[in-house]
């Protein structure tokens, strides 16, 4: 039997959403400890003693730690194999695997935090840099998704795809990104949100979550 789990995460943070949702998606339990990123707690030397990279989320499975939504997720598929979120065919997995990295390697890290911070003191610049990389990802994506048809990414199946879209399409309406651009993102996004699994790991039924 596998330790008790404990995500540590912020309820606004997206790669945070990523990991309640698979967790929910596999009908797993945790200790849900609220890192504010706003307050900075990311940098207090008890959180950086367990995660020296400052971010969330990251998951303590009884004396061990992991950080990276993705590194956690793919340990959760590893570890409860069932409602599997990459397909089994090679080729198949590479295109979820794509789209996904084209989200959390090549979008979301510019709309870091830090990033922004460090790019602009003004709030409307920060918001400016964060559209124009959403928006230039959010082309591409409809582009590669649209030979596919149905409520999620890659059709009928939730796939680790929508795992990451969902989450950029939160950040995307925090900055203002006029979504009516981007169909197939916008359609994906509410068809999730109608799931209960999605719904459960969304930032506003977060304990830690702020009006
Ligand atoms: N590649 C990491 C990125 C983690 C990340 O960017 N976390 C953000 C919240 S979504 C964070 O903790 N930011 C803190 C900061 O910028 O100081 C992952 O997928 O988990």
């Amino acid at each position: 039997m596998q330790p008790a789990l404990t995500l540590y995460h912020y309820w606004r943070s997206s790669c945070s959403w990523r990991v309640r949702w698979a967790l929910a998606l596999k009908g797993l339990p945790y200790e849900s400890v609220a890192v504010n990123l706003l307050k900075s707690e990311q940098r207090s030397d008890e959180y950086l003693a367990l995660n020296p990279t400052g971010q969330v989320p990251m998951l303590k499975v009884g004396d061990r730690t992991v950080s990276e939504s993705m590194a956690i997720i793919e340990w959760l598929e590893e570890t409860y194999p069932y409602e599997p979120l990459l397909p089994k065919d090679p080729w198949d997995k590479a295109l979820v695997r794509e789209v996904t990295m084209m989200v959390v390697a090549g979008m979301q890290p510019l709309q870091n935090l830090k990033v922004t911070r460090f790019y602009s003191e003004d709030q409307k610049q920060r918001d400016s840099w964060s559209q124009h990389f959403i928006e230039e990802g959010f082309h591409a994506l409809e582009k590669k998704l649209a030979p596919y048809s149905g409520p999620y990414a890659f059709g009928h199946q939730l796939t680790l795809a929508d795992i990451a879209i969902v989450p950029q399409v939160y950040n995307a309406l925090r900055v203002h990104v006029e979504m009516r651009r981007f169909p197939r993102m916008e359609a994906i996004y509410s068809n999730c949100l109608k799931t209960d699994y999605c719904d459960k790991a969304a930032p506003h039924r977060q304990p830690d979550a702020q009006p």
